[in-house]
């Protein structure tokens, strides 16, 4: 490895080797020195806020330290490493993080108390790093974590939107979206100015012949758009590793303004170059499962995979070795369809720019490629129109007809005279216009397909991509169940549970061994233990009580059951049954006696989650869940027996006050919709049982908890294609039930019926998709059984308990060393441990 600084002079180096903070003394010396200098502050008017910068920038320090150590022993060592492709990651706050992570938040702690702050309101200051719009962008965020802590070289590559997901505003009932403007101050992200890479688009393709007869194409003109390199330390937890998260920002290639332009007076069109070429990365789609083709996103998904190619590429190239070890050095994960251009960027960059013969440079990608699937629903899957691509990427376009060639033939040798089977899996659709299919080159494209829970997985394998298991055979499509960080989940969300499964488990190796956890289940009968677990979760209630007053302004009880749908509105994921379910259980409620009521199980029903700004319905309803609330929440008769709350902006920070404090979650998408969920696995790790259905990872939390800890319900997955046929061909009965609840709207109870009549017709009239009317009875039936449970509170929580223990398996330390074994072929990096960590 090239060093800059000569043998003779690096001695001054080593002599100046900076460390960061040691102690709590070091770390207050860090903060005032960073109030005093980088803020240029002092103590006279040091606020929280610069309290917060002080010390995220102190702590930013330690980890950069550790960060240029861990990519320079990376290096030397020269494995094998993990590029995981992303176009999310919702990473959340990373200051309580760090400190957790290195084990310094009790020094923090102390420091900033001597300085005069409470390190909680210190965290409070942080602003959500929010580049993802649910599931699929924590999964990414959760694997980063694992991937750092068990020592694997690898590295995340993004996009840095200048806004994230949108802030939610709820007004009069609805949703209003607000900008997310993140980075006014963003400690955790180094600008390296210096790494850039100039990305090219539309322009045409020019053919020549070289020197031995073969031909070679050129992209040539159209425009150039700069790619700023932006790294972002993520550190392990217990270990000094500490990897890269490097998120790409579009400027103009040709500098800040267009000069010319602005000495003859044309001022406004003298910076449109930049503002242009700015656009690319400026804000997140905020669709989740819905693909809705816009050129921009195009742009920004190739702008992403070309500029991180590009960095890929060129380190590999630092080890000179032969191109045919690519695969042996790298590892590139698809998080989704988002990143497949990856796929043909490699193979034009191999074949046009390396000189690689087609067969050579193919065998490189596929060996190099892996792809994940996240969703089976149609309206989700991507498609790129040909002549959008043909515009933008003329080169890829040739590329991708030719691997489509290629790759059809081969079928055709294999299957001869299946022409339907050639039209099922082209990965071009002979729409109009053309659509170039993403998932069919993803597929094509990689060495191993992989669904992320096993219900999902199987799905796959029998529907969406059935024609390719016979094509390549079961081995190619593999299952790796989602997991989660118990760092973040558990030991930073809910500290005090996880102090006190620290003291029964003999230590912290719980957080970085998750099945050490089972060690829990033998004090399951532990009196004390008992009762400070209860205490904690009503600690944990009455913060998010406390919470739920000053942001929707409802008192609720702490003692009554805590019933939690938080996620993406999404009709898939059935917010409008739990409400639905909420309508009829206050038409009970109100039907009964005062003595009658007195009988009956206090409940919150809190619901969050963002809608996307287009989704109509699911925006119809949020405005239901917040009409009921109004309704429900001022009704006497019913005072504390029901309350229903909508939280405001749901994103990872409130998260981690929402979860360690629910009893019930639910997770109740119609079966074989939801590929896994990961919250489900947040809420049980915290102590709180579920009401689900048999989907995703439901299924499996059931088969490690046991079905007696869980309350499941409505029809099963192999059910849902015949209940929807029969809809729409047969005579569809609304249930009973929720006719009444249908009929109560209808009234005007929540206020106008206008609003709410095409989530009534969506069921009633409209064939019923999702399976409200099918399973409401099944879900209004297990909820009388939560509350049943609830009452004994000693079985109860025996219940959570027993859960929680054996919850090991749903570790994304499980699931990142499962990819590392089947699909990514690398290995951890040995490193010392660090001390007191
Ligand atoms: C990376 C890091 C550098 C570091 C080198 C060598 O560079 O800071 O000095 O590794 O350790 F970014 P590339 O692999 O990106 O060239
Ligand atoms: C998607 C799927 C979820 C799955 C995650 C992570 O999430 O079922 O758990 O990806 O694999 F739908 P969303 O991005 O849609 O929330």
């Amino acid at each position: 490895v090239e060093a800059s600084i000569p043998e003779p002079q690096r001695e001054a180096w080593l002599k100046h080797q900076v460390s960061g903070f040691k102690d709590k003394d070091g770390f207050e010396s860090e903060v005032v020195r960073h109030v005093e200098t980088t803020l240029a502050r002092s103590m006279f008017n040091c606020d929280e806020s610069a309290a917060y910068s002080a010390c995220s920038l102190a702590f930013r320090d330690r980890l950069i330290l550790e960060w240029n150590r861990t990519q320079q022993r990376q290096t030397f060592v020269d494995s094998k490493r993990l590029y995981y492709l992303s176009l999310e990651f919702l990473m959340g706050r990373a200051l309580d993080n760090a400190m957790l992570n290195i084990g310094q938040k009790d020094v923090a702690k102390a420091g900033l108390a001597d300085l005069g702050f409470r390190i909680e309101d210190v965290i409070e200051q942080e602003h959500d790093a929010a580049l993802g719009n649910g599931g699929l962008g924590r999964l990414a965020a959760c694997f980063l974590d694992s991937l750092a802590s068990l020592n694997y070289p690898a590295w995340g590559y993004g996009l840095r939107y200048r806004y994230g997901i949108f802030k939610q505003e709820i007004i009069d009932g609805y949703q209003v979206e607000v900008p997310d403007y993140w980075l006014d101050f963003n400690p955790w992200e180094f600008p390296r100015h210096d790494v850039t890479v100039d990305i090219q688009f539309f322009g045409i393709v020019r053919k020549s012949t070289n020197e031995n007869g073969r031909t070679v194409s050129h992209w040539e003109g159209g425009e150039i758009v700069k790619a700023v390199a932006y790294d972002v330390p993520i550190p392990g937890y217990a270990t000094p590793s500490t990897n890269n998260l490097r998120l790409w920002s579009s400027t103009a290639a040709s500098g800040e303004f267009d000069f010319q332009k602005f000495n003859n007076g044309d001022y406004e069109s003298s910076v449109a170059e930049q503002q242009r070429a700015e656009t690319i990365s400026a804000v997140l789609y905020p669709n989740d499962n819905l693909e809705r083709g816009k050129e921009l996103r195009l742009k920004q998904q190739y702008f992403w995979v070309a500029a991180s190619l590009y960095d890929i590429v060129r380190r590999f190239k630092k080890s000179k070795r032969p191109w045919r070890e690519f695969p042996d050095q790298v590892a590139i994960q698809l998080n989704d369809t988002h990143p497949t251009l990856a796929v043909v960027e490699l193979q034009r960059i191999l074949l046009d720019l390396e000189g690689l013969e087609w067969d050579e440079a193919w065998s490189i990608v596929t060996n190099t490629f892996g792809y994940t699937n996240h969703t089976v629903l149609p309206e989700a899957l991507e498609k790129w129109s040909v002549p959008l691509i043909q515009h933008l990427l003329p080169r890829h376009l040739q590329i991708i007809y030719e691997i489509n060639l290629y790759f059809l033939q081969s079928v055709e040798r294999k299957f001869p005279d299946d022409r339907e089977l050639l039209g099922r899996v082209s990965i071009i659709e002979e729409s109009q216009p053309k659509m170039v299919r993403m998932a069919h080159l993803a597929i094509v494209g990689s060495h191993k397909v992989n669904g992320v829970a096993e219900l999902h997985s199987d799905l796959i394998k029998t529907t969406i991509f059935k024609d390719f298991v016979t094509i390549f055979g079961p081995d190619k499509f593999t299952n790796v169940t989602n997991g989660i960080t118990p760092r973040r989940w558990l030991h930073q969300a809910n500290p005090r549970l996880s102090e006190l499964i620290s003291s029964k488990t003999g230590g912290k190796d719980f957080l970085t061994d998750l099945n050490e956890l089972n060690k829990v289940e033998l004090h399951v009968n532990d009196k004390a233990f008992r009762k400070e677990w209860a205490a904690i979760k009503l600690a944990n209630k009455e913060r998010l009580a406390k919470h739920i007053k000053t942001s929707a302004g409802v008192t609720v009880d702490p003692t009554a059951l805590f019933d939690v749908q938080v996620k993406r509105i999404h009709e898939y994921k059935r917010q409008q049954l739990n409400i639905f379910g909420v309508i009829h259980r206050y038409l009970t409620l109100k039907a009964m006696s005062p003595e009658e009521r007195k009988e009956q199980q206090p409940r919150v029903s809190i619901f969050g989650g963002k809608a996307a700004p287009g989704y109509w319905m699911a925006k119809q309803i949020i405005h239901l869940i917040n009409s009921v609330g109004k309704v429900v929440n001022n009704d006497e008769d019913i005072g504390d027996l029901l309350k229903v709350v909508f939280l405001e902006d749901y994103n990872v920070s409130k998260a981690e006050i929402i979860i360690p404090a629910s009893d019930i979650s639910e997770h109740i998408s119609t079966a074989g919709t939801e590929a896994s969920g990961t919250s489900n696995m947040k809420f049980v790790l915290n102590g709180g049982l579920i009401i689900g259905t048999c989907d995703g990872a439901n299924i499996e939390i059931t088969r490690e908890i046991g079905e007696n800890n869980i309350f499941l319900f409505g029809n099963l997955a192999e059910d849902v294609e015949d209940l929807r046929h029969a809809h729409t061909y047969g005579s569809h009965e609304i249930d009973p039930d929720l006719n009444r609840v249908f009929q109560e709207i209808e009234k005007g109870t929540f206020g106008s019926t206008q609003d709410f009549a095409a989530l009534i017709s969506a069921v009633r009239d409209h064939g019923d998709y999702y399976l409200v009317s099918d399973d409401f009875h099944s879900y209004v039936e297990t909820q009388a059984l939560v509350d049943e449970a609830y009452r004994n509170q000693e079985e109860w929580i025996t219940k959570c308990i027993t859960s929680v223990a054996r919850m090991g398996f749903f570790s994304s330390d499980r699931c990142i060393n499962e990819y590392a074994e089947g699909i990514w072929n690398i290995e951890p990096l040995r490193v010392e441990k660090e001390e007191g960590a």
